[in-house]
This record gives structure tokens, sequence and C-alpha cells, in this order.
């Protein structure tokens, strides 16, 4: 067995915890920081090469969202200024209409906006401030292949395509959804695991500038609502959008042919074909496949003191709430919120963890489904507007009542399963709401009736009141 630096090997000796952290994408990296941070000895352990020398970057999305979880995390380490620098403010979502129409509406007040983040660049940023800790190291080209509960001892495929085994005394799991380090975890008795693939596919179109500067509107997050398709387009820095086609791989497969695409786009998203260019649209729809999209629920988090898991190794979500990457950084605030409550005592951490943690992720998980079951099923242009304003117009009559439901989750710390809860309460509040306004103004309608009829005997006003009242009881 080998240690992988020498500062592995004297800090052993002198009895600080190695932490492996296996997966250096966004939360692993994040992650690397918070545990360094805290004067672990952080090795990071990634298959990928080093994406800040790659020539070309593969990553699963461009662009993402980044909001007030991601951002409070990020601020833990001293990140928040920096990313947020190199990032777009979304003040409002920006509606199209099948005739080009462009309405927007606010994600909050002034001042609450989302963040159009680019992946590679934010990941690079993590990597860079992780690698500036002395404690930390990070391990490029080291894909892990297994590894033993009982010991702790890691099987790493090397650069050089060597087996390699590496010991720590802990190891997170930040390899993703498809993550190796939750295999051990199948195997025991006790652990849930749930993994649904959905039936549509997303693929990503650059939106080139117009003229040197942005296509259309850049502080907006545009959206295509049209039921069972939709697209998304964040701003890029370089003045592009990424565009973000939603489908159900069953039509992504009847489309062969650059004129099938652009039919396709000519009945669906007709503004956008000039904006993407014509050659660019039969082009870049047949340079990569449709992606798949999976959603994955498991718990408990932790095995034993030996191993946790997080970001989407824990829980990956479907994209239709913009949470996984935000989700996935509040994990690593609370378990470093639990480390202090703890005093760093890890098997009881990784137990509480789990505990506190497992509800919540499993709410945005269940959020992120049911947002798209809602949108494939009827969400259109008209649907969306309206839903949306709807929310804005109770929450700005009630603000202390009414908090619609993204608002909690994107522009605030609420727990995710408590902001459901709190959703499911306001639902029954408006809902009853609404029956009183029925039923105050059909009895207000019959009372007139009746006076103006002069034949029944008239009922006062007090009266008819405390009748309405008694009617919410049934
Ligand atoms: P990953 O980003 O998948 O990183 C895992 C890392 O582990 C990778 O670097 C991988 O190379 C490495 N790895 C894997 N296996 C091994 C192994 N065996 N050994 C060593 N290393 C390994 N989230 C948002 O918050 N906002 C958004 O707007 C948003 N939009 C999205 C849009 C789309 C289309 C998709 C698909 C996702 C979106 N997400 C968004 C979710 C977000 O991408 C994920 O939640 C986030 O990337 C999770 O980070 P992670 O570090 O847990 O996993
Ligand atoms: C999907 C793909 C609008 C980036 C959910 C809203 C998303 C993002 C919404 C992607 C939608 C959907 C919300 C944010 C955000 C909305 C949100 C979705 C970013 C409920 C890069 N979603 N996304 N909800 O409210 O809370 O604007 O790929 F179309 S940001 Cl699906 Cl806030």
């Amino acid at each position: 067995m080998e240690t992988v630096s020498s500062h592995t090997h004297e800090s052993s000796s002198s009895k600080r915890k190695v932490i492996a952290v296996v997966g250096g994408g966004l939360v692993g990296s994040l992650n690397a920081c918070f545990l360094a941070k805290r004067g672990f000895d952080v090795e990071v352990f990634e298959s990928r090469e080093d994406i800040r020398q790659a020539k070309v970057v593969r990553g699963r999305s461009i662009n993402l969202a980044l909001s007030h979880r991601g951002r409070q995390a990020l601020k833990h380490v001293g990140m928040e200024d920096k990313i947020v620098s190199e990032a777009i403010p979304m003040h409002a979502r920006m509606i199209h209409n099948m005739n080009g129409k462009r309405s927007p509406i606010p994600y909050g007040k002034k001042g609450q906006y989302i963040l159009s983040v680019d992946r590679a660049n934010l990941n690079k940023e993590l990597l860079t401030a992780a690698d500036a800790y002395p404690n930390t190291t990070l391990n490029f080209n080291h894909k892990l292949h297994d590894w033993s509960p009982k010991t702790g001892t890691m099987t790493f495929t090397g650069p050089d395509g060597q087996r390699k085994e590496i010991q720590a005394d802990l190891v997170v799991g930040c390899d993703g959804a498809f993550s190796a380090v939750r295999k051990q975890f199948l195997r025991q008795s006790r652990f849930n695991y749930s993994q649904t693939y959905i039936p549509h596919g997303y693929m990503e179109l650059t939106m080139p500038p117009k003229d040197g500067d942005f296509a259309m509107e850049p502080n907006y997050l545009h959206i295509w609502p049209r039921n069972t398709f939709m697209m998304i387009a964040l701003p890029n820095l370089d003045r592009t959008f990424t565009c973000t086609l939603f489908m159900p791989f069953e039509d992504f497969e009847k489309i062969h042919s650059g004129e099938e695409v652009i039919n396709f786009f000519q009945k669906y998203f007709p503004d956008s074909i000039p904006l993407i260019g014509v050659e660019a649209l039969k082009q870049d729809f047949f340079r990569l496949p449709a992606q798949a999209m999976v959603s994955v629920k498991c718990s408990p988090y932790h095995l034993f003191d030996k191993c946790v898991l997080m970001g989407d190794a824990a829980h990956a979500v479907v994209p239709f709430y913009g949470q996984g990457m935000n989700a996935g950084f509040e994990d690593c605030l609370v378990i470093d919120e639990i480390m202090d409550q703890l005093n760093e005592n890890i098997a009881a951490v990784l137990e509480e963890y789990s505990r506190v943690r497992v509800p919540d992720d499993h709410a945005i998980a269940d959020l992120a489904m049911y947002n798209y079951v809602e949108m494939r099923a009827h969400v259109n242009s008209r649907y969306f507007l309206f839903r949306k304003y709807m929310d804005n117009i109770l929450h700005f009559i009630m603000p202390k009542t009414i908090i619609p439901l993204y608002t909690m989750v994107t522009f605030t710390r609420t727990r995710y399963h408590e902001a459901v809860n709190r959703w499911h309460w306001q639902d029954k509040v408006i809902t009853q709401g609404l029956w009183l306004c029925g039923v105050v103004s059909a009895a207000g309608g019959t009372y007139v009736l009746v006076r103006h009829s002069h034949k029944l005997p008239s009922i006062s006003v007090e009266h008819l009141w405390t009748r309405i009242l008694a009617l919410k009881h049934f």
C-alpha cells in the first residue's frame, strides 16, 4: 500500500485525520475547501484530467443557475464574491410565446435575482481554491473502482493505468449521480435506494452574439414553455446564450435531418431560429445525442464512521427547479454546521448529517420531479405567466402569509422539507379563501335578489355573515 504524498504520511503519524474526497466536480472541490479549512488532511481523487489544463472540457451542462443556498456555501469558504463577479444576474424570467412575444416575470423584489454561472469556470475556481490550502492534495486521473467499508482502503486506476490502493480515515463520496462510492452502500442491509429515468432528454445549443452583443435581453432566464417540449436559455459572459431543449427521447428520435430540425423549430420555437441561425441549428442538433436525466434517492447517507455521500452521489435530481448544485453546496454547509455542533466527532457527525439532511434532499428531489410532471402536463406560456403572476400578486397582498414556493426554495435557506409543508399549508389557506369568496358572492347575490323580491322577510347582514362563517365548517 502506498500513500499519495509525503505530507499525508507525516500527518497520519501526527494523527491528523486523512479525508479522501472522491470526485473533484462542483461539490467535491467545494467540499475539499470546507474540510481543508477545518484542518483535515484532504486528498481529492478525480477520474478526469485537470480541467484547468484541459483544452476541451466535456461537462454535463454549460451553465447553471446559482441561487441563495449555493451562494451561502461559497461565502463560507470566501468564494462568493469571486464567483458572483464572474456570473450574470437574472432578475426575471422572460417567457416566449409561440408568436415570439416576450413577457418578463420578476423573480422577486428588486435585488432578488439568480445567477448564470459557467460550470467549467466554477469548477476551475473551486479546484484552485482547494489547491491553495497546504493541507490539500489534488489527484487527477484517479478513477475509484471500489473501496472497503471495513478498512477504508480504496482501489483506483492511476494516471498510467496501474492499480493503486490508498487508505483514508474517511471517504467522502462526491462522485456524482453514478457514484462508485455508493456501490458499497447497495450491499448493506437497510439501505434504501431508488433511481428513475424520465422519458425526456436534453440537448444544448449555442445562440451566438448578434452584432457583437447578446442576441436577447441578457439579464433574464429565457423560457419557451410548450407542454412536453420546453426550451430554456441562460446567458454566458462571452455574450452567447446556452439554450437547453427538453423533449421526450421518442421525439428526438423522430428528427433525422437538418430540414426536420428546422421544421420542428418553425413549429414550436420560431423566434429562436434566426437567433441561433439556420445552419448552426442544423449542425448543432446532431453534434451530440440527447442526454438522459435521472433522479436518485437513497438513505442513509453514511456508512459507519467510514463514509458519507454528498451532492449528486446522494441525491441526483431532475433539473426542473435549478437546485441540483445548490442542494449539493448546501450539503457541504449543513455537514460543516454539524461538525461545529458535535466537535468533529466523525461517527456522530455522519449519523446526524443523515438524520437531518435526508428529508430535505428527498423533498427537493420530489419537488423537482413534481415540477417536471406539471410542466409537461399543461404548462404553455399563458398558463406559466398566469401561475407566476398569481404567486406574485398573492405574495404582494399577504407578504407574511403567502410566500411562493420557488421563493422559499431559491431565495432562503428554509429547509426544503419545511418549504414543502408550508406550501401545502398555504395551498389550504388559498383554497379556503377562494371558497369563502365564492360563498360570499353567492350569498350576497342571493341576498340582493331576496331583498328585491319583497316577498320574503329580509335577513340582516350580520345574520347572513354568521351563516356564511358556519358554512366554512362543512
Ligand atoms: P458532478 O458534477 O457529476 O461531479 C462528479 C465528479 O466526480 C466528476 O468530476 C466526475 O468526473 C467525478 N467522478 C465520477 N466517478 C468517479 C470515480 N469513480 N472516481 C473518481 N472521480 C469520479 N443545478 C443547479 O443548482 N442549477 C442549475 O441551473 C442546474 N441546471 C442543470 C441542468 C442540467 C441539464 C443538468 C443535467 C443538471 C443541472 N443542475 C443544476 C444539477 C447540477 O449539474 C448537479 O447537481 C451538480 O453538477 C452536482 O455536482 P456533483 O459534484 O455532486 O456531481
Ligand atoms: C432548468 C434547466 C422556470 C437551468 C422551473 C422556473 C432550469 C435551470 C422554475 C437549466 C422553469 C422551471 C427555477 C429557478 C430554474 C422559474 C424555479 C430551471 C434553472 C420553479 C441549465 N428554475 N431553472 N422554477 O421559476 O424555481 O423560473 O439548465 F422553466 S431557476 Cl423548469 Cl428560480
